[in-house]
């Protein structure tokens, strides 16, 4: 268990890897399953190499800020985009999203063709960007979607090994209910309460007490500051002030930014060559290499693992993959939406960007839901209630290699997102009801009333246990691991980055002692 955080970003790295290195342990990625299995790698001894496609978010730009806010993004805001794509695009008839010069910015938002998937880019992955809730998740539920994972060794070991390694922190409730900044939240309280739904507090890796800081004006302002989706530049224990430092302080770990890996086949003799192709922060491409490495961990995320898994099983360079591998992807049902309310129920000028609240109707078989009441921080009252809901929504879809175009795409098409709909809005025409208010239409395009279109969590395409062994190791190809969210059935039930880590810790241990001793 890791034993205290460190506070530095001593996550960078320390050299790129080189054309025709040879290394013991190569992991794909730097988000959640990746650092897990660079901590672990690293504290067993072994030198591990992390490659990232991102660059590593440690230097300032020239406003002296490492990220941009929410409300000015600049060319840091987007992975290699002309325009940012903000999940709430419009507000009352306008288009808020803005031109920017190419960049290698933080919030990649990669579109299929029926959805678009957020995710971080850069040493961290998705800690980046995301909004820090740590969930873990009911366990029914988690029996019900992994039946092959031992419950007790999850729920006894593995998601308090994960709660302790991240920096899970709870909100203080005395000040929640007074401070300013979480007001939408407690107008989302009263208005699910007085419909008869359940709210709860949600765990988080911002720190709250810092928080409280940035209230009394005594630390430079993120969480109260419109800092979220675009980077945190303080309060937030994102990868890379935890797991990563922990790895780096071993003196065993490199990470080699801003190389992207495009290939994995069996080496000539032992192990794997991984090709990558290094770019500059425009994107162009600058080199390619070809590293081999005696261990392949793939921790690309649920979209980059299962489209470099499927491209490699289609081109024939790991061929006996399972036939699983691509299948079993789900966006955990998420469905973004926007109430109006009263103007006698406010939701302040003043928010979070932070989320702390959920309503909890999981356990109604005719709607589970677990809404997440979102901030909209504009800097000015809107009026508007957000939510992020996670829905039981069973669709799934899978990761396809089209030889035409050379590309992997999706099978998720729009319409999948309807039975999520259906249970949202048993939930929300309630309450509208209830509250005698309306859904806003004017935040996800011009007369749109769902952000259906887009998700913020992919889950699966290289499912445990389907398209791996039980503990993520492609048997087919012994050396080769899943750690991320592509291990994960589609639908977790809650905001899904405390099970990553924790499958990731009990994968880690099994392969660490069994594999690698
Ligand atoms: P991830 O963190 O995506 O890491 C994959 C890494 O691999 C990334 O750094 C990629 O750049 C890199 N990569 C990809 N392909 C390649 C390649 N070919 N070569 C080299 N590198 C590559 O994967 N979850 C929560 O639990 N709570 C939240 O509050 C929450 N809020 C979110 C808000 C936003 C805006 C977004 C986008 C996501 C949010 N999530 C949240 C989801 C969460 O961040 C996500 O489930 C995890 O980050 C997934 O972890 P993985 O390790 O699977």
């Amino acid at each position: 268990m890791l034993s205290s955080m460190s506070t530095a970003a001593s996550a960078s790295p320390r050299r790129a890897l080189s054309d025709g290195d040879r290394v013991p342990a190569l992991v794909i990625g730097s988000g959640y399953g990746g650092a897990v299995a660079a901590l672990r790698l690293t504290q067993a001894g072994i030198p591990t190499q992390i490659v990232e496609m991102g660059r590593s978010w440690d230097t300032p730009g020239s406003d002296g800020q490492i990220f941009c806010g929410m409300l000015n993004p600049d060319e840091r805001s987007f992975w290699l985009a002309d325009r940012t794509d903000a999940p709430v695009s419009n507000f009352i008839g306008f288009n808020i999203n803005r031109d920017i010069d190419r960049y290698v910015g933080v919030l990649d938002s990669e579109r299929f063709s029926g959805i678009r998937v957020y995710q971080g880019r850069g040493v961290g992955g998705g800690s980046l960007v995301n909004g820090g809730m740590a969930v873990t998740p009911k366990r029914d539920y988690f029996e019900e979607i992994l039946p092959s994972v031992d419950p007790n060794a999850m729920y006894n070991t593995y998601f308090p090994r994960a709660n302790a390694g991240l920096g899970v922190n709870h909100i203080d409730q005395d000040w929640f209910e007074s401070t300013p900044w979480y007001k939408f939240a407690r107008t989302g309280r009263t208005t699910a309460e007085r419909s008869g739904f359940t709210t709860t507090f949600v765990p988080n890796v911002y720190d709250f007490e810092y928080m409280k800081k940035e209230e009394a004006g005594e630390v430079q302002a993120s969480g109260l500051g419109g800092e979220v989706i675009y980077g945190n530049n303080a309060g937030k224990k994102s990868l890379d002030k935890t797991y990563l430092a922990q790895a780096a302080a071993t003196g065993k770990l490199t990470i080699t930014a801003l190389h992207q890996v495009t290939g994995v086949a069996p080496a000539s003799g032992a192990g794997y060559d991984v090709t990558m192709e290094q770019i500059d922060e425009r994107g162009n491409v600058i080199a390619t290499k070809v590293v081999t490495a005696d261990q392949v961990f793939f921790a690309a995320g649920s979209v980059g693992t299962s489209k470099l898994l499927v491209s490699m099983k289609a081109q024939g360079h790991l061929p006996n993959l399972s036939s699983q591998v691509g299948e079993g992807w789900g966006n955990n049902g998420n469905i973004m939406f926007g109430r109006a309310n009263h103007m006698w129920h406010p939701t302040g000028s003043k928010q979070a960007t932070i989320p702390s609240m959920g309503i909890d109707n999981w356990s109604d078989p005719a709607a589970p839901v677990f809404a997440e009441i979102a901030p909209l921080p504009a800097g000015l009252e809107t009026y508007v209630s957000l939510y992020l809901a996670i829905t039981k929504n069973p669709e799934r879809a899978r990761f396809q290699f089209d030889s035409g175009t050379g590309k992997v795409d999706l099978s998720w098409a729009v319409s999948q997102n309807q039975v999520g709909i259906d249970m949202t809005k048993k939930v929300f025409d309630k309450i509208n009801r209830r509250e005698a208010t309306i859904y806003r239409t004017d935040l996800f395009g011009v007369y749109k009333r769902w952000g259906d279109d887009f998700t913020y969590h992919p889950l699966g395409g290289c499912v445990l246990n389907e398209a791996t062994d039980n503990y993520g190791r492609l048997s087919e190809y012994p050396g080769l691991y899943v750690v991320d969210g592509s291990l994960v059935p589609g639908n977790v039930g809650v905001n899904p980055f405390v099970t990553i880590t924790a499958l990731a810790e009990r994968n880690m241990d099994q392969i660490i002692s069994t594999d690698l001793a």
